[in-house]
């Protein structure tokens, strides 16, 4: 059988011109609508929802289509308590030794400190991982190319999937966070890229008083 090298194009969609306007500006408020959560509600979610918003991110585009990119929903929670005592040891030395004062003064805003309970409270982690190379079946090394930046995409990717299904969500950087490859038993060529925590937020619940930059302040037409 002969696998043909190219495919029709079956599912671009256009749209008439005034929908096309009516949906760029639907989803674009839909998306002004999203904010990062601090405290979750620890209601369960169907995990379903998460392997849907999985398999949105990764639609993402990645370098060769190599999609470097594995994910892992951390629902035990005795794994989760776990990964929260390490990133507590990281950020306590963070927020008391590492960070500059100029850091912390530009976190201040946002009211974060060396505590997260909500690794522990909300639902799901999803530690998002990158594979610096590939290894393949005979554990071979093969070159992955712009992992980091195709990991990012499929990131933003997944943050929009799950706020669209009325997730909240945070993007949690433990830093150092090499501690999550080894307690989540992922190989040595991945490495950690970021932990996404999802759940419903808490009753209540108040988030920083901040703007975001309109589009005329950081788009230029050339
Ligand atoms: N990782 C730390 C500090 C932190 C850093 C940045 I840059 C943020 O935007 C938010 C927090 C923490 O999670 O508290």
């Amino acid at each position: 059988m002969n696998i043909p090298q190219f495919l029709p194009l079956t599912t671009y969609q256009e749209y008439p011109q005034d929908e096309m306007q009516r949906r760029a500006h639907a989803f674009a408020e839909e998306m002004q609508r999203r904010r990062t959560v601090r405290e979750y509600s620890d209601r369960q979610v169907p995990r379903e929802i998460i392997t849907e918003a999985v398999r949105a991110a990764a639609s993402a585009p990645s370098g060769a289509n190599l999609q470097p990119w594995h994910f892992v929903i951390v629902e035990d929670l005795a794994v989760r308590k776990q990964i929260r005592e390490g990133a507590e040891v990281e950020e306590r030395e963070f927020y008391s030794r590492r960070a500059t004062p100029e850091w912390l003064a530009a976190l201040a805003p946002l009211g974060t400190d060396e505590n997260k309970p909500f690794l522990e409270t909300a639902p799901y982690l999803i530690a998002v991982f990158y594979q610096r190379y590939g290894l393949d079946a005979a554990g071979q090394k093969f070159k992955t190319y712009y992992a980091p930046e195709s990991v990012g995409i499929a990131t933003g990717l997944l943050i929009g999937a799950l706020h669209h299904a009325g997730l909240a969500t945070l993007t949690h950087t433990p830093s150092p966070m090499g501690f999550l490859r080894e307690m989540l038993h992922r190989p040595i060529n991945e490495s950690p890229f970021l932990l996404l925590v999802t759940g419903y937020p808490a009753e209540n619940v108040q988030v920083p008083n901040i703007q975001r930059k309109p589009a005329a302040e950081i788009m230029t037409v050339v």
